[in-house]
Order: structure tokens, then sequence, then C-alpha cells
């Protein structure tokens, strides 16, 4: 399987992120692209890419053009504030819940902050933009060369993007990476188009970016929001509005849940996106759905994900894999790759 790599993943490299009170070591590092790509060239699973350049230019139809504003000089703003904040991530501190007012732009910098994103646990470094927008490109090449006639392709970024919606960052992410190469999908004609979200995390960025389009389904199989992260999103009733209702489909399972239940769950999603016929899929596959994910619970082994790729590859369909979580670091090489080589065999 080709893999288009984002060899500038790791100009995001927050230090420490927010967590019970306290300022705890990120768990979003780059050590875990390092050992997927290790693994990948390890077992040899095919060519391995970094795109030198690509059409930006989907990315503003995914997100808001002020919050590429934002998020392209928040860096700098940061600096601007206090010159020792180099030295320091930048958190947000206020945010706009309800009552107060969105549209207006605020001058000060923590209010901008604040209004683009919804947690204080994805810290803002100096290369957090850089990393971001290659990976991107990574997820818009991917898209393309499934385009033109690979049976699938596999993004390698980090920061992951399934939480970061049309206007804010959150869950580690800031460009919402499936939503982009489901986009780029669209726009090069591919009529239909489904995401599957495979994080333990529901991907409530990638939902909300489609709620009300007929043209994307969207899937998601995640630790039951009543108790696991993002909370707020991710029910069972969210089922799409406008002329999308029908095309949102949320599977959301028990904390502790096991592979039979959880495969079980996959089979039921993947029989919704047949009917659906698109012509296109896009894979967003998280790995913190492993047994030793310090911060999820369900308790999938590593093997499971070998049999996840052939269920997968089953769909028959033309497919754009994204990286998202996955913090158990040093298995989440053998399980990101024991789900592509499971597609890749199974898809023969
Ligand atoms: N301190 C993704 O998997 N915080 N994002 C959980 C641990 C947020 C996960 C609490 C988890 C976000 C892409
Ligand atoms: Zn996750």
């Amino acid at each position: 399987m080709l893999t288009l790599y984002n060899d500038r993943h790791a100009l995001h490299h927050g230090q420490r992120e927010m967590f019970r009170g306290e300022m705890v070591p990120c768990f979003e590092i780059p050590a875990r692209a390092d050992f997927v790509l290790a693994e990948l060239k390890r077992r040899g699973l095919g060519a391995i890419e970094t795109p030198a350049a690509f059409d930006d230019a989907v990315i503003a139809r995914v997100h808001a053009p002020r919050y590429l504003d934002f998020l392209r000089g928040a860096w700098d703003e940061w600096v601007a504030l206090d010159p020792a904040n180099a030295q320091r991530d930048a958190f947000p501190s206020y945010w706009p819940i309800r009552t107060f007012r969105s549209d207006v732009l605020p001058a000060s910098f923590p209010a901008r902050m604040g209004l683009f994103s919804y947690d204080a646990g994805s810290p803002l470094t100096s290369g957090t933009w850089a990393a971001a927008y290659a990976g991107a490109g990574c997820a818009i090449v991917a898209a393309q060369r499934v385009l033109a006639g690979e049976r699938a392709a596999f993004a390698l970024t980090r920061p992951p993007g399934h939480h970061a919606g049309a206007d804010f960052f959150g869950g580690y992410c800031f460009l919402n990476n499936a939503a982009i190469a489901a986009q780029t999908l669209r726009d090069a004609g591919a009529a239909r188009v489904a995401v599957l979200d495979i994080d333990y995390h529901h991907g409530n960025g990638t939902q909300a970016i489609f709620y009300e389009r007929a043209d994307v389904l969207v899937t998601s199989l995640h630790g039951d929001p009543h108790t696991e992260y993002p909370y707020y999103l991710g029910y069972a009733d969210e089922q799409g509005a406008g002329a999308g209702k029908g095309f949102n489909r949320n599977l959301p399972l028990p904390r502790g849940t096991g592979f039979e239940a959880w495969r079980a769950a996959l089979t039921d999603a993947l029989a919704g996106i047949a009917a659906f016929r698109p012509d296109a899929l896009v894979v967003s596959l998280g790995l913190d759905t492993f047994a030793g994910d310090p911060i999820a619970g369900f308790t999938l082994q590593s093997d499971d994900y070998l049999r996840i790729g052939e269920d997968l590859a089953r769909a028959g369909l033309p497919t754009v894999f994204v990286f998202e979580g996955g913090y158990a670091v040093a298995e989440v090489g053998v399980n990101a790759v024991n789900v592509l080589e499971g597609f890749a065999e199974g898809a023969g």
C-alpha cells in the first residue's frame, strides 16, 4: 500500500497537556508516527512518499477562512504577547460558551484562541501550523492517488484531525485530514464518499463538517460519549440535519467493549456504507481502541487489527486511510500496519 508520509510532523511537539488539574506529558507525541513509519519499512508494505507540493485550495472548502488565518498566525501572536512565551506552548483560557457571541472576532489573541477551540488539552506549538498543513497535503495527495487508480493509500501524519471542525481545534487536532481527503474525492468527481471513523473517540469535527450534507456519509464507532471524550457529541440519535438527514451514523459502544462486539458494530457500519453505494471510502484510522491505550477503554488486541483490515477490504472500495489517535506508543506501529496489511491481503 502506498503511504504519503508527513516528514514535517515532528514540528508539532506539545510538551504538556491539562489533565485533572495538572499539566501532564502529552500523549500525542512525534514518536507515534515514528513507530508507524518504522513498522511500515520493517514489513515492506509498499512505497513511502512525501508530497513535494500540493494544491491547498480544498483546505478552505473544509475550514473557515478566519480560522485558517488564526491558525497560520497563532504562534507569532502568542510570542508577541510575551517573548517568554517562545518557551511555552499556547493554550486557551476563555471560551464563548452559550449566551456569548461568536460572530465578533476579538482583537485579543487569547480571546480568539478560545473562540477557535473547545478544550485545554491541545497545545499549539511553534510548528503546529507547518506540521498540520503538510499533513493536510498528505491527505490531499493520498486522495488524488486513489482517484488516479491506487486501490488504497495511507496518509501517515500527525497531529491527527478528526476532532477539528470547520472553525475549531481540540482533541489534539487542528486540520481535519479525513474531511479534507473526503472533500478532495468529491471535488474530483466521486459522487458519494463514505467516511468511517474507527478511532476510540467520536469524530465530532468530521461529523459537524458534513452534518447537513447528503454527499458524504459519516459513520463512527466509538466509546459512548456519556462517559467518554468528546462527551458532547457522538450519540446514536445524531443522524444528520436538513439535506444531510440520514447521512450521519453513530455507533457508540460502552467502555470495556472487546473485539467481538466491536467487530459486530463494524459489520453493521459497513452494511450501512454499502447501502449508500459510495464511490470511495475514507477511514479515520485511530488505534486507541487497543487494550493497552493509556487514555481509552476498549480491549482490542494487536491481531484484531489484521481482521479489521480484512473486513475493510471486503467493502471493495477505493480507500484512503488517515492516521488519527493511538497512544500506546510502542504498539501503535504494529497495530496500524496490521490494519493496512490485513487490507492489502484482503484486497488481493
Ligand atoms: N488527558 C484523538 O484520539 N483528552 N484525540 C483525553 C487524556 C482528549 C484524543 C484525556 C483526547 C483526545 C485524535
Ligand atoms: Zn482518539
